[in-house]
């Protein structure tokens, strides 16, 4: 496949005004009708030919003008229509394809999911469902007209507003024409037909527009999607309120659709979901889907702006709208909920994800400079990194001129297809700030360390604090520039935090220092005593921190720091340390038992303290970073047996510290009162369960009698999975009950037996593979559904233990799957393969069974771009 490159940009040589398309549908013989405006660009080649994109197309009739084309002069096949010497002027063409949504596995372009018609078009899926020139800089007005059977799909939506419906005379069929007035790309263009359920509410916006607010789900599941509209209801005001962002159609529509690649999607006024993330009620949904649910719809909802009227140049600036959006959900999420909760739960995601992604073969920059499959990009740097860097960005130049900058973007860039470069340029502006060096973040992959070390002089009362900065080599990038560092820092002494005072006072006084060269150097004036350094509050950007305290400094910084982040952040750094120390090949374990006491004694006087005033964020504290995350630490000849142990060790220990006041704090926590999805009753519920983990770990017989009893008399999902959770750390007789009659409850819930198909894809021990083969056989189970391989196949990937076998029948299974899923879904096939991404650190065994692995999947034929992409990189 090509390697598509940034800089080979051109702006397209043909623009289409508007699009005219009737659509018929039909399970496996749609006919598509197009209708195109087409005009030469002024900024494009005034000779060139015509190319419209295809992919697995059919071409039945071509028009121009209204008179059939000549057969010589183009030429059509499944990937493309070429024009060889169009009109030098403006012209239409008429274009018939037929196409079957009903074949359609790979889930792009038009297809079917549970008999409901849908469309997934980003990035590239328009082409499969009509010619066209499918790249987000060519905008058009979309005028549709939608046919079907009555009783197939009696509910028919398009983008944008709905202006006429009615019945197909002398037949069975009824039609709507939907026109959406605001020019967009092709890959928000939406269709949706079927027999479906709704929900709906009426809107005003703040500047009086009345909205028909509607969430369509399957037949029978609309006291289920109450969650999801009373979710987007919030985030439209936020939007208002916070961005000054307004809707600006008459409807807007979310459809839930239970086979879909990726979470949801952001069509212009037609949301489509992934079930997953818009179907809750208490008996099918944990306390994690509903602020999941919230944060998606927010996602999507917010992409109307930052994504849809404005949207991107090219793929290469898919940051632009995403590491955007996500930041716009994280904040919308942090008012909703609690900021510093929000923000803990961010950056484990942040380190679990795309640490491992910068650290491994796939690691690129937040806007990548070459793809061959752009599918593939659709990454945590993209989407995570890329949300870090508009973060650090409001923390360098302020809040008010990030509002500000944010403001000049909406009126300069809205209805185009915009450039990172362009964004940018709105913050230089609003702050008076050269951001060149700050757009390195865009270009360099990798994740910087800074290195740092304090000195007290008693005598002088001076603290000098010295920071260092680099940034490891990544796949074509061997040599690293210094990064745009905001480093939000604190003094903690006996009392708190201690005042800010430097010799020039260039840096520090408000508690930010730069760090944007190699290494600096400051010194703090009048300091009475030795202080703690608290650096990067809130974590304020996404590195990796190297800072030596004493366990001893920790435990102090975790009662005193005024940063909740890093008060959270102190106790995962002693059990970082501990773990990182008792997880290397050849470690001696025996160092672990005194951090286990130590952190044992602290976590007990912290829950007796403070577990009731904040249960969520006590559920966060108590949660130690996961083996992955100390198999990354560690970064070399990883022994993924060895950490594990480590971890359960320790985790085991700390239950024991805990358990005397085990079960009078998870009595305190119990909720009163039927189920309510609020934040401080999820957080309570966190911690219970949090500490009903440690129970089953600490307690095994006892741990286990709770879990059948908390499955037994919990009235909502999120308290009976966390029984179940917590029963598969203790193997057993008693654990295969539990097991059976979860899955007995849930009968007929398939969202819910996917989590039944993860925790036991989940567990470390060497039945799992087996355990894993044999649920691929479980009714419940279907490889032509993308939920329930990501929660069987992803789960047992994500499995760090037994993915990692020693003898490498964990990768020999993943690999054979993804063969297998290749042929019929490649984005899911491909994304399984991501796997697969951190086998560089494994010690040499693991290192080369990974590797053969790899090589039996990029070496079968006719491999789909997306997986050969990833193996091909995964390798090099
Ligand atoms: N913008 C959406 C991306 C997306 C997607 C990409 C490739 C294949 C299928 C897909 N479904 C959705 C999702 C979002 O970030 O909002
Ligand atoms: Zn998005």
């Amino acid at each position: 496949a090509p390697l598509i490159r940034l800089e080979d940009y051109r702006p397209s040589d043909w623009l289409i005004d508007t699009v005219d398309l009737d659509i018929s549908l039909h399970p496996t013989q749609t006919r598509v009708r197009s209708l195109l405006a087409l005009r030469p660009n002024p900024a494009g080649q005034t000779d060139a030919p015509l190319v419209l994109d295809g992919d697995e197309l059919a071409l039945k009739a071509l028009s121009l003008d209204g008179e059939p084309l000549d057969a010589s002069a183009y030429a059509a096949g499944p990937q493309g229509l070429t024009l060889h010497a169009p009109p030098r002027r403006g012209f239409t063409l008429t274009i018939e394809t037929e196409i079957d949504p009903a074949a359609n596995t790979k889930l792009m372009g038009l297809y079917r999911s549970s008999r409901v018609y849908c469309t997934q078009c980003e990035a590239d899926g328009f082409r499969r469902i009509t010619y066209f020139l499918d790249r987000p800089d060519v905008m058009s007005v979309y005028t549709v007209r939608l046919e079907a059977a009555k009783a197939e799909a009696p509910v028919l939506l398009s983008n944008g507003n709905l202006v006429a419906t009615g019945e197909v005379p002398g037949s069975d069929r009824h039609f709507a024409l939907w026109h959406d007035p605001h020019p967009k790309p092709a890959y928000l263009f939406a269709l949706v037909g079927g027999a479906l359920d709704h929900v709906r509410q009426d809107y005003v916006t703040a500047d009086g527009r009345k909205v028909e607010l509607a969430v369509y789900v399957e037949p029978g599941k609309a006291g289920r999607a109450g969650w999801a509209l009373d979710s987007l209801v919030r985030c439209m005001r936020w939007d208002e309120k916070v961005f000054g962002r307004n809707y600006d159609l008459d409807v807007f529509n979310v459809v839930a659709v239970s086979d879909f690649n990726m979470g949801a999607m952001e069509n212009k006024g037609l949301n489509i979901f992934n079930d997953k993330y818009v179907l809750a009620d208490p008996q099918t949904a944990t306390d994690g889907d509903y602020a999941s649910i919230e944060a998606i719809i927010a996602h999507e909802y917010f992409h109307n702006w930052t994504g849809n009227r404005i949207t991107c140049r090219d793929w290469f600036q898919l940051c632009l709208k995403e590491g955007l959006t996500v930041f716009r959900d994280q904040e919308f999420s942090s008012d909703e909920r609690s900021r510093p909760v929000k923000r803990i739960a961010d950056v484990r995601t942040l380190r679990s994800t795309q640490f491992s992604e910068d650290a491994g073969p796939l690691a690129h920059p937040v806007r990548p400079r070459a793809y061959k499959e752009i599918n593939n990009f659709y990454t945590p740097t993209v989407y995570e990194k890329g949300a870090e860097v508009i973060r650090m960005l409001k923390v360098l130049i302020g809040d008010d001129a990030f509002k500000r900058g944010m403001d000049l973007y909406f009126e300069r860039c809205d209805g185009t297809a915009a450039t990172i470069e362009e964004f940018l340029a709105c913050f230089a502006e609003s702050s008076g700030r050269d951001l060149s060096h700050f757009a390195r973040w865009y270009e360099q992959a990798g994740t910087p360390a800074i290195v740092a070390s304090g000195r007290y002089d008693a005598a002088e009362q001076r603290y000098t604090l010295d920071l260092a900065q680099s940034t490891p080599p990544t796949p074509g990038q061997a040599e690293k520039e210094p990064m745009v560092l905001p480093v939000r820092l604190g003094l903690v002494g006996t009392e708190g935090d201690l005042p800010l005072r430097t010799q020039s006072n260039a840096y520090a006084g408000d508690g930010l220092v730069v760090l944007d060269g190699p290494s600096l150097s400051i010194a703090f004036e009048g300091v009475t005593e030795p202080p703690i350094p608290s650096l990067l509050r809130g974590f304020s950007a996404p590195a990796r921190l190297e800072l030596d305290l004493s366990e001893a400094d920790l435990l102090r910084q975790f009662t005193r720091d005024s940063d909740s982040f890093n008060r959270w952040q102190a106790l995962q750094s002693i059990a970082t340390r501990a773990l990182v120390a008792a997880g290397r090949p050849g470690a001696d374990s025996g160092a672990l038992g005194a951090t286990a006491a130590e952190l044992g004694r602290a976590l007990d006087g912290f829950l007796a303290a403070d577990a009731l005033a904040d249960p969520a964020f006590a559920a966060q504290v108590l949660r130690l970073p996961a083996p992955a995350d100390i198999a990354r630490e560690i970064g070399k000849a990883v022994d993924p047996d060895a950490i594990f142990a480590a971890h359960r060790a320790l985790s085991t220990a700390i239950g024991s510290a805990l358990l005397p006041r085990l079960s009078g704090l998870r009595q305190a926590l119990e909720t009163k009162g039927p189920y309510r999805a609020d934040s401080a009753s999820a957080g309570r519920r966190a911690l219970r369960n949090e500490l009903l983990g440690l129970a089953a770990l600490a307690a095994p017989a006892d741990g286990a009698a709770l879990c059948e009893q908390q499955f037994e008399t919990g009235d909502n999902l999120t308290d009976r999975l966390a029984a179940l959770a917590a029963m598969t750390l203790i193997p057993g007789e008693r654990r295969e009950r539990l097991i059976a009659r979860f899955a007995e409850a849930y009968a007929g819930e398939p969202l819910v037996l996917d989590k039944w198909l993860m925790a036991q894809a989940l567990i470390a021990e060497p039945a799992t593979l087996e355990r894993v083969r044999e649920l691929m056989r479980h009714p419940a189970f279907s490889l032509g559904n993308p939920n329930r391989v990501r929660a069987l196949i992803g789960g047992f990937a994500a499995n760090l233990t037994q993915f990692n076998r020693a003898d490498g029948a964990g990768y020999g299974f993943v690999a054979d799957i993804v063969i297998a899923l290749d042929r019929t879904n490649p984005q899911v096939a491909s994304r399984l393969l991501g796997s697969f991404k951190s086998w560089r650190m494994l010690e040499p065994g693991r290192r080369r069974q990974a590797q053969e692995a790899l090589g039996l999947v990029a070496r079968t034929p006719n491999l789909s771009r997306d997986v050969s992409d990833i193996a091909e990189r995964a390798l090099a």
